[in-house]
């Protein structure tokens, strides 16, 4: 891989540990957080996600984060360009966010479009959930944070909330982010169905995915999850929300990483997020200390996607009874009317919608993660090759079952029994 370089007609420049501090030295709303001696500013380069360069910079007075894009996919090396406009997107996606989620994302101290850098808020002492569930942490407060995050971010960003003129623009600016949301419907939807060139998985794997890919059922409602992904505007998603771009303590939990932001179905950020816990639950024998160690643990994390659902659930539909001032579903029609049990009766529907699309992006999410390009840690930190096959054997089914059978799963109860007896089940 070659380093990105200059881009001439733009001016822009990678930043390096050596060069920030010159660079970002003058500008009052950093100086004024670090300490006004930029020199003395200690930076370190701390970017493990697939994309961008990331730094810590810590001065006299405090610290924050420098996120920079680089004009290619950091993962794979600069033979996959990918253009700098996402730091814009994720920069508007922030500040929406910020209001429609307040104190749930970092705050934004400066951005700059043409070197595409945000300067924002640090978490500390925060560790990346992925992190802490890989080593059997429990975070109190968390599935409350999350599940009130996604309602409030889906239904604030949608026709429910939003009026006409200013929703209708955000889906213009989003739609130009065009990209980013074909990796999305390459990545996620497409390449693990077939032997698409950068798919890569574990060994022991080849039958099962032999299998999979010769299911039909599994094809096809696949890509009717992508149609829905691609067909259905309803809200600004976080449009990556996996369970490393979120960051903890034991109290405090808070979402990052918006580059992926588009506006899509309501479905696909909740389902994302459920599935990132669910393969942190069929990953724990993987980094169980001895045989059976991380039994309590495993019932703990599908309790979490049991009360993040319940805190979705109960915040949508607050948030439908009492700020419900968009386009869709008018308080007009129903509670002016005296008819509330009609508006109760649309809410349902909604929720249903959703709790099906939500089971179907996560089965998608599930699969892509064990044989598309970018993998997670949950899985590929397991040494053992074999046991990683098989817990990911265990994953790849109950995906399957949650995309083919997602109109028909009642309940996320039945979601969770349905993970608890394949987990038992000794894979072949
Ligand atoms: C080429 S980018 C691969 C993945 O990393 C991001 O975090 C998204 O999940 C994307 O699909
Ligand atoms: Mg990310």
């Amino acid at each position: 891989m070659t380093q990105a370089t200059t881009q001439a007609s733009t001016g822009y420049e990678p930043l390096t540990v050596a060069s920030l501090p010159q660079r970002l030295g003058a500008i009052a709303a950093l100086s004024d957080r670090l300490g006004p001696d930029s020199a003395t500013w200690k930076v370190r380069e701390v970017g493990d996600g697939n994309l961008n360069l990331v730094f810590i910079v810590e001065g006299s007075k405090g610290s924050v984060i420098v996120k920079q894009a680089l004009p290619y996919v950091r993962l794979v090396g600069d033979s996959w360009p990918l253009p700098l406009k996402r730091a814009f997107y994720e920069y508007n996606a922030l500040i929406r966010q910020a209001e429609r989620a307040p104190g749930t994302v970092p705050q934004v101290f400066h951005f700059d479009e043409a070197q595409a850098i945000i300067a924002m808020e640090f978490f500390t002492p925060h560790i990346i959930l992925r992190q802490g569930l890989i080593a059997g942490h429990r975070y109190p407060g968390m599935a409350g944070v999350l599940g009130k995050f996604c309602a409030r971010t889906l239904f604030r960003g949608s026709d429910l909330s939003m009026d006409t003129a200013r929703r209708k623009a955000d889906l213009r600016l989003f739609a130009e982010s065009t990209e980013l949301c074909d990796i999305t419907e390459t990545l996620v939807f497409t390449d693990p169905y077939f032997e698409a060139e950068r798919n890569h998985h574990t060994p022991g794997l080849d039958g099962v995915v032999a299998e999979l890919r010769a299911d039909i059922d599994l094809k096809v409602e696949a890509q009717h999850m992508k149609a829905k992904f691609a067909n259905n505007a309803e809200t600004m998603l976080h449009g990556d929300l996996h369970t490393g771009s979120v960051m903890v303590t034991e109290d405090e939990t808070r979402v990052i990483d918006p580059e992926f932001a588009l506006y899509g179905p309501m479905g696909f950020d909740v389902g994302m997020l459920l599935a990132n816990f669910w393969m942190a639950f069929f990953a724990q024998p993987g980094h169980a200390e001895k045989p059976g160690a991380r039994a309590d643990y495993q019932d703990w994390i599908l309790q979490v996607t049991a009360d993040i659902w319940a805190a979705f659930q109960a915040e949508f539909s607050h948030l439908w009874r009492t700020e419900r001032s968009g386009i869709l579903y008018e308080r007009s029609l129903f509670e002016d009317q005296g008819q509330p049990l009609g508006s109760e009766q649309a809410l349902g529907h909604r929720l249903t919608h959703i709790w099906q699309d939500t089971q179907g992006f996560a089965g998608v999410e599930m699969i892509r993660r064990i044989l598309s390009l970018a993998h997670n840690a949950d899985n590929e930190t397991i040494t053992d090759e074999a046991l990683r096959a098989r817990l990911e054997t265990r994953q790849l089914r109950f995906a399957r079952q949650l995309v083919v059978n997602r109109t028909l799963t009642a309940s996320l109860a039945n979601v969770l029994d349905l993970a608890r007896q394949i987990a038992r089940e000794e894979t072949p």
